[in-house]
């Protein structure tokens, strides 16, 4: 193979570097894997995906002597694309379970972002780049959105200032990539969707400008759209998209079938077309099936990460299970198999109910949940915690010692309160736990973001449970996707102006080509919500 079409990659195993990956080969190259500090030395461009905890990186790249082959790769100004963590393990240190002391190329500091202003953390998203110089590889993105998911940053000081070449603002104005002469890093994620563009130039300095810069109009923190498959066997035993009304995803005819609404890989692909900005699969069954065992499961994530460029996370049936053999399987291999597999986040429900569940009754945090390991391994930006709340109307308030809402359209017998039962099992049995309770419980042990279903609303069209989605996006301060009953475009204005959702997932909608993605944006566009275009 001819040495150009080499790119040199620097993946010290620590995470999910597959969509980068999947972006290289997408763009005509062939990955060669760093084994030694040699390749790194030998390398004519090396991309490093930086994945987990800042202290875990920089004690794989000492104990393996990768940091000085790194730190004279460049100092000796070889071509370099760091991602992510890839460019704080320049600093000089980290606050991440720090200080940690880093591989002090460039001055500053690495810190957490800072919740207490109002500003979610992590930062999830596509949000706009202020470009401050230069850069080689940024011409293409001009002011459009690309993709962060990360709750540390670089910050900008006077001693660092010739390296930056784009800022980004959230909460405060933090780096989103560095340049130095053949030395790129960034902090965002080039291979997601427009950031291919960044990729495709670091890669072949001489390609050509796909996209006229400055025609987006990206100003901050765009709203998501997110367009979800619910994905199991059908009775014949083929893996369909189906979708339910609260939750029963079976036709009511004589045959009783699970409806069938097409194909989760096709689907996935149209809908990053359409213009998703994140594609969410739940394996509904995951609860009783063991998805280790799920192997087709498996394939459509394959096969969508590798044409599709947005975020996909993957969730059902994350929890530890002992097969038929006796084998045992830890939740956190399940999660690694799907990470492995193409996911660049998973989902838990059932699981997370029983977690905040013992937290809530111990006061405890073991940190042998699934949600504590998971996160603890690959990051909390990695793990969302899927909630499957049903409503619960009730006359006085205390009535129940659960968190409580006033809600918009009373019960049937004129009730004014409601709380939102937690449900195990794809909604099958009620726990003794409230979305509220829930919500916050799964924050403190290391969930990243909120996936906010309901089952009242599934699959009715009449938009979404804004009562519920107020409730849970005032509690917490990670993100909140709200999910269930979208029916028009309508719906997402009105859950984004009267709630703190940062971004709206839907289903049957996209399935039964009602609406197409396409006009829930355009309408958001023109309700003044900042969407990704
Ligand atoms: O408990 O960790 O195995 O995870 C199971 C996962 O599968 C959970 O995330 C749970 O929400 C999901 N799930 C289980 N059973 C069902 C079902 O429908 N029978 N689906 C199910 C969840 C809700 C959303 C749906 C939105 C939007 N379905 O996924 O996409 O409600 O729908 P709409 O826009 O058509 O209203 P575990």
């Amino acid at each position: 193979s001819s040495g150009d079409s080499v790119v040199t990659l620097l993946d010290y195993g620590a995470g999910n570097v597959r969509s980068v990956r999947n972006a290289i080969r997408f763009l005509g190259f062939e990955i060669k894997d760093v084994q030694t500090p040699q390749d790194i030395l030998n390398a004519s461009r090396l991309v490093f995906p930086g994945v987990g905890a800042f202290a875990a990186a920089m004690e794989v790249l000492s104990k393996t002597g990768m940091d000085e082959a790194l730190c004279s790769y460049i100092e000796k100004d070889r071509p370099f694309l760091g991602i992510c963590l890839g460019l704080q393990l320049l600093f000089e240190s980290s606050e991440e379970n720090g200080p940690v002391k880093g591989l002090g190329l460039i001055p500053g500091t690495v810190g957490r972002f800072d919740s207490s202003n109002g500003f979610r953390v992590p930062h999830i998203g596509w949000n706009a780049l202020q470009i401050t110089k230069d850069s080689g590889i940024l011409d293409d993105v001009g002011n459009h959105h690309v993709y962060f998911v990360h709750s540390y940053r670089a910050m900008p000081v006077y001693d660092n200032n010739e390296w930056i070449s784009s800022t980004c603002d959230y909460g405060d104005k933090f780096i989103a990539s560095i340049r130095r002469g053949n030395v790129h890093a960034v902090q965002f994620h080039p291979e997601k969707n427009v950031g291919l563009s960044i990729l495709r130039r670091f890669l072949n300095p001489k390609s050509n400008m796909t996209k006229k810069p400055g025609e987006g109009k990206a100003s901050k923190l765009a709203k998501r759209v997110i367009a979800c498959l619910d994905v199991r066997a059908n009775d014949k035993g083929d893996l369909v998209v189906t979708k339910g009304d609260q939750y029963d995803v079976r036709e009511h005819t004589n045959e009783n079938e699970v409806r069938n609404l097409g194909k989760p890989v096709d689907l996935a692909g149209q809908y990053y077309k359409d213009g998703a900005d994140e594609v969410s699969f739940l394996n509904i069954t995951g609860f009783r099936d063991f998805p280790l065992g799920d192997l087709p499961m498996l394939q459509v994530l394959r096969y969508t990460s590798e044409n599709v460029f947005v975020p996909l996370t993957v969730g059902g049936g994350i929890r530890d299970f002992t097969d038929s053999t006796g084998r045992y399987y830890s939740s956190l291999e399940v999660a690694s198999e799907y990470f492995r597999s193409g996911a660049d986040k998973i989902s838990i429900g059932s699981d997370a109910v029983y977690a905040a569940e013992e937290y809530l009754r111990t006061g405890v945090k073991t940190g042998k949940t699934s949600l504590e390991q998971i996160s603890r391994v690959y990051g909390n930006q990695a793990v969302v915690v899927s909630i499957d709340p049903r409503r619960v109307y009730v006359k006085d308030p205390n009535d129940v010692q659960l968190k409580t809402v006033r809600v918009s359209n009373p019960g049937p017998n004129g009730e004014e309160y409601a709380w939102y039962q937690c449900t195990v099992n794809g909604g099958r049995e009620g726990r003794p736990i409230g979305a509220y309770e829930l919500a916050k419980a799964v924050e403190e042990l290391g969930a990243g973001e909120i996936l906010l279903n309901c089952i009242d609303c599934d699959g009715q069209g009449k938009g979404f449970d804004v009562d519920l989605i107020k409730l849970i996006s005032d509690a917490v301060s990670i993100p909140v996707i709200a999910s269930s009953g979208a029916g028009a475009p309508a719906h997402f204005s009105e859950v984004f102006n009267k709630t703190n959702a940062s971004a709206a997932l839907a289903a049957g909608i996209f399935h039964r080509k009602e609406v197409p993605i396409q006009s829930v944006k355009e309408h958001l566009l023109k309700a003044g919500i900042e969407v990704r275009l």
